[in-house]
Parts: structure tokens; C-alpha cells; sequence
């Protein structure tokens, strides 16, 4: 009997895999659940205020859109006490089985963290696959994660995340025998043997890791190649980044040509006004109250905001978190090496102004901005002809001539060139040598520095 309980606490090592979290359809029935204590809660012995559970609720939907779920229902609850076995009280649980069942649902997300038995318990109660706040934040960041180094620091975290919780449920095995855990079992053999497996991934990946970060400049040197300048957008989850995504791209869809075919869904071509073209990234987004094991893996899936040419930060003007959000955006930029000053220009994109009085847009545009600002509504469209006029100028701005003399055999820079700056003149010299004048824009020019840089 004991061997059956251990069998069903032990998470399956294979369970993990970021092929199977990529392939979490768009046709998975999915609920999202926000329990939410009220009233100030206490960490580290401190009492912090809680994050108003509405903005709280907001955020949760919006991750699990990042998922591409379909989001049957939602159901927010005002939670008293904590229940150890199952999280929820029966009536709830009982309440929530309804509307599994009448809605097919096969994919319940808790917002809070569960402990591997709630999990379980969670899960037989309901019939339905049950994850967490922070499995939804991972799911997210597999699904995300574009370079090897990304891959690997979003693995290193779940097997971590796996790993704690298989300490967790051998405690729980500890108590299930009244303290007589270590004489040993069939069950503490698997778990110890999960956590060793789980360990020597970790160190496999870790050595890996290091691997990559020494060849980063390789890595930079060779990253992917993109024919136009790239804006990424930035900002809190739930800010508007990917309602804005859709709506300046939904307007623009030209044929794709098959370079684009090949692109990820969360990067699309985009028409400014006077013909340019650039490429616009979707990110994940900031996440509040990040697990801290998953900082590394967060951080590792914006390495494409570093490698951008402009940064959008959008912001929710209607969030009674707006400026703390702002701070927080700023401090992550920063961590990635991307104080103001360094890096991508930025424009600061206040959204959700439809939500705003009259004169607190008045008041918006008046005040102070670190970057130039444009108020809009991702919402209704208002504002975005503006904001592509912004990106226009600013990558306009600043163009500068080179004259550039490339090898016989070096297509590649040639090709290069063509595709990302304007030859305005071209000499093929006898001994096979190019040289070309070229206009192109400060960020192109660091860009192809880091193609032509040794090594
Ligand atoms: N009223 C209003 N709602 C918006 C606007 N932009 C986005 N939203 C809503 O805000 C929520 C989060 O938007 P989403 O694009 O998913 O945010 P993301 O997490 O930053 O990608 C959605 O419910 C959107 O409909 C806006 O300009 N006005
Ligand atoms: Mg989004």
C-alpha cells in the first residue's frame, strides 16, 4: 500500500520536457482560478500590502493568454483559510467540478503556489490536469525561450522547481509513517534516485551553460539574421503588449515572403508609413512577484529586447500599479544591461487612455517623460498612427555614411549589407575586392561592427 501512495507522489521525472510544454495547444480548455486571501498577509515577518485582486485576477488571465489556451472560465475566490491537503474547501472544490465538467475543461491554473499534494489532491478531485503560478510561468517561458542559453536556463529552473517539490513529498512520506521515513522503501528509492537524475541534469546543464556564456561573442556575432530593424515591445504583463502587437500588425498583412515563414509567431513584419519595414517583437512581459528561482530564465528570454533596435515600453496608464510597474520595468532594462543611454532608443507608449478622464490625459502628456511618450489605446486604435510616425523618425534619425571594403569571398557581409543598409555606390575592384558607400542606421552600423568584429 505504502508502494502505491509513493508511486503517485513521485512526480515523473519524464513529465518534464520542453517539447511537450511547446506542445500545449490552442484547442486545450483551460480554467483559470485566482484564490486570493484578503486583507495584508505577512512575509519574511513582514506585513506587505497585497496587490489589489483584480489586478492580481488581470495578470493571471493574461499569462495564461500568452499560452495560447482557449480560457473556458475563470472563477475568482475569496479565500479564508488555506486548506493543507487541498488548498480549497470542498464547497468550492464541488462548485468548480461543475464547471469543469459543463465546459469540458481539461486544464485547471491555480493562481498561488501549490504544494505537490494540493497538486495531487487538486487534480483527482477535479479530473483535470492542475498547475500552478509558477509551472504557468515556466510553461510560458519554454514555450518562449529562442536561444540555446534561453533553452537551458528555463530547463535549469524547472528541474529545480521538480526538484524541490520531490524533497517536499518525501517529507510528506516522512509523515505519512509517523517518522519512520528512513528505514527505507521501495518509494525513498525513487525519489532519491528522481533527485539524483534531476541533479546530474542540473550539472549537465550548468556546464553547458557555462560553455555558452563563454562563447556569447560568437554567439552575438552569429545571431539570427534579420532583414529590418527590430522593435521590441516591453512592459508589465497585462500592459497591452500583445493587443498592440495584433493591432499594428493585423493591418499589415502583406504575403509573407519565406523568410518569414520561419519566424516565431510573437515576431511579425510591420509597414511604417513611408514604406520602411521592421520587424515587431512580442514579449513574454515583467511578471509581478517573480518566483526568484525563475529570474535567470526570465532574464534569458529578453535577450531579444538587448539585441533591438528600439524598444517600445508599454505601459497601463489605467493600473493603480503604473508607477511601480515603471520602476520595475526600469530595474530589470538595467540588470540587462540596458540603462538609458545604452542600447535600444526608446519610445514610452502610455496605454489605455480610453480608460482615462479627459483631463488625466491632459495631464499625461504634460508631465515629464524620460523617453518620448505617446498616449494611446491598443484598444480602439486611438493614438497609433503616431506611435508608427515615432518609430519612423527615430530609426530615420541619426543615418550615417560608411565606406566599407569587404573581401572577394565574403557574399555573406555583402548580402548583408544589401538587406539591412542603402548602397548608394558600389566599386569592384580588379583584385576582386569591394568597396561600397553605404547609409545606414546607428544600429545597423553596431550591428554589422559585431559582424566584422574578430573571433
Ligand atoms: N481598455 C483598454 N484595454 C486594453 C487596452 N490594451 C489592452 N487592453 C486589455 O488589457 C488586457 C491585457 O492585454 P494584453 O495585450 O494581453 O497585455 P500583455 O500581457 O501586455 O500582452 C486585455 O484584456 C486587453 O483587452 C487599451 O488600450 N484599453
Ligand atoms: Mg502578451
Amino acid at each position: 500500500m505504502n508502494g502505491k501512495r509513493e508511486g503517485a507522489d513521485a512526480p515523473e521525472l519524464a513529465s518534464f520536457n520542453l517539447e511537450v510544454a511547446r506542445k500545449i495547444a490552442a484547442d486545450t480548455r483551460a480554467m483559470v482560478i485566482g484564490p486570493y486571501q484578503t486583507g495584508p498577509t505577512r512575509r519574511a515577518g513582514v506585513s506587505v500590502p497585497q496587490r489589489q485582486p483584480e489586478e492580481r485576477f488581470a495578470e493571471a488571465l493574461s499569462l495564461a493568454h500568452a499560452l495560447n489556451l482557449t480560457i473556458a472560465a475563470s472563477l475568482r475566490v475569496n479565500l479564508h483559510d488555506i486548506r493543507p491537503a487541498s488548498y480549497l474547501g470542498s464547497g468550492k472544490i464541488a462548485e468548480i467540478t461543475t464547471i469543469i465538467e459543463a465546459e469540458e475543461i481539461s486544464l485547471v491554473i491555480m493562481d498561488c503556489a501549490l504544494s505537490p499534494v494540493q497538486q495531487r489532491n487538486l487534480e483527482t478531485a477535479l479530473k483535470a490536469k492542475v498547475i500552478d503560478r509558477t509551472g504557468l510561468i515556466l510553461e510560458i517561458f519554454g514555450q518562449r525561450a529562442r536561444t540555446r542559453e534561453g533553452v537551458l536556463q528555463v530547463e535549469l529552473a524547472h528541474l529545480a522547481y521538480q526538484k524541490s517539490r520531490l524533497v517536499r513529498s518525501w517529507t510528506h512520506l516522512e509523515r505519512q509513517r509517523g517518522g519512520f521515513g528512513f528505514l527505507g522503501g521501495p518509494g525513498e528509492t525513487q525519489i532519491e534516485t528522481d533527485r539524483r537524475l534531476i541533479q546530474e541534469r542540473m550539472s549537465r546543464i550548468e556546464r553547458d551553460l557555462e560553455a555558452v556564456k563563454r562563447t556569447r561573442a560568437l554567439h552575438r556575432a552569429a545571431r539570427r539574421e534579420v532583414p529590418y530593424p527590430v522593435v521590441a515591445l516591453v512592459g508589465y504583463t497585462n500592459a497591452g503588449k500583445s493587443t498592440l502587437f495584433n493591432r499594428l500588425t493585423a493591418a499589415d498583412v502583406v504575403a509573407a515572403d519565406q523568410l518569414f515563414a520561419t519566424l516565431d509567431p510573437t515576431m511579425r513584419q510591420l509597414r511604417l508609413p513611408h514604406g520602411g519595414r521592421v520587424i515587431l517583437s512580442d514579449t513574454v512581459g515583467f511578471i509581478s512577484d517573480l518566483p526568484t528561482g525563475l529570474i535567470s530564465a526570465f532574464r534569458a528570454t529578453l535577450e531579444e529586447v538587448v539585441n533591438a533596435d528600439i524598444i517600445l515600453h508599454v505601459r497601463d496608464m489605467a493600473s493603480p500599479d503604473s508607477a511601480m510597474q515603471e520602476a520595475d520595468v526600469e530595474t530589470v532594462l538595467a540588470e540587462l544591461g540596458l540603462t538609458r543611454g545604452q542600447g535600444p532608443r526608446r519610445i514610452e507608449v502610455l496605454n489605455k487612455i480610453d480608460l482615462l478622464s479627459e483631463a488625466r490625459r491632459e495631464v499625461l502628456l504634460q508631465m515629464d517623460h524620460h523617453d518620448p511618450a505617446v498616449a494611446i489605446s491598443a484598444l480602439d486604435g486611438h493614438g497609433c498612427g503616431q506611435l508608427l510616425d515615432r518609430i519612423e523618425t527615430m530609426l530615420a534619425s541619426g543615418y550615417v555614411m560608411r565606406h566599407v571594403r569587404l573581401k572577394p569571398d565574403d557574399g555573406a557581409n555583402l548580402t548583408w549589407l544589401y538587406r539591412n543598409a542603402d548602397v548608394l555606390a558600389r566599386h569592384d575592384d580588379a583584385d576582386g575586392m569591394v568597396r561600397l558607400d553605404v547609409r545606414m542606421s546607428p544600429e545597423s552600423e553596431a550591428r554589422f561592427k559585431a559582424r566584422m568584429a574578430p573571433g
